[in-house]
């Protein structure tokens, strides 16, 4: 087996109130870039008319992707909807396919929806504390159902695995995550795309 070499050690830091870390910049994903992916497109664009607000920020720390190596960050998920459909983050299948992930929440109340390509749909609560294993094959999308925390977990996988966004850009989630009543409420897509 190849030995995974010239990687020195990191410490980064994380808040623990914000999610946000002082010394590494993050990748933030406004509202205009999440065009097609809310089943309102046309709230979306209404929306966009009067401002383009930070939908979610994380970190894609500097570390190699390879096999070997550990991604890890935060995702911090504002609070906000989309008509009344909850923020959430652009989901995704990792192009290895089968690499798991993990995820820590530290603060907030959220789902993390999970589906795979045999169609079986997962949903795991997250609350401050609760960590959540996303198994692998399964593509797996953030959503914050509170109405005024942002939604901040801790995430590692592993360095090569990959992101393909454009399967769930093109054929959406099988459910969706809708807030009804003041409460959230999992119904299927209808837009999904066989
Ligand atoms: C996470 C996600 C992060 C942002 O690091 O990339 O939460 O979500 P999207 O990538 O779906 O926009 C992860 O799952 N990495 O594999
Ligand atoms: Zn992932």
């Amino acid at each position: 087996m190849e030995k995974v070499k010239n990687v020195k050690s990191i410490a980064v830091k994380f808040n623990l109130d914000d999610g946000i870390s002082p010394d590494v910049k993050s990748k933030k994903r406004v509202l205009s870039e999440m065009e097609g992916i809310y089943y309102n497109n046309e709230e979306l664009k209404k929306m966009l008319s009067k401002g383009n607000p930070i939908v979610y920020e994380f970190y894609d720390l500097d570390i190699p992707e390879s096999e070997g190596n550990i991604k890890f960050g935060t995702t911090i998920l504002y609070p906000g909807k989309v008509g009344n459909e909850f923020f959430m983050t652009k989901g995704h299948f990792h192009e290895i396919l089968d690499t798991a992930e993990i995820y820590y929440c530290i603060r907030g109340h959220g789902y993390m929806l999970m589906e795979n390509t045999e169609g079986n749909v997962e949903v795991q609560e997250m609350t401050a504390g609760i960590s959540v294993y996303v198994p692998p094959g399964f593509a797996h999308r953030s959503i914050n159902v509170s109405e005024k925390e942002p939604l901040i977990s801790f995430f590692a996988y592993r360095a090569d695995a990959g992101h393909d966004y454009k399967t769930i850009e093109m054929k959406g989630f099988r459910k969706l995550v809708l807030e009804k009543g003041g409460k959230p409420d999992i119904i299927d897509n209808p837009k999904w795309i066989k």
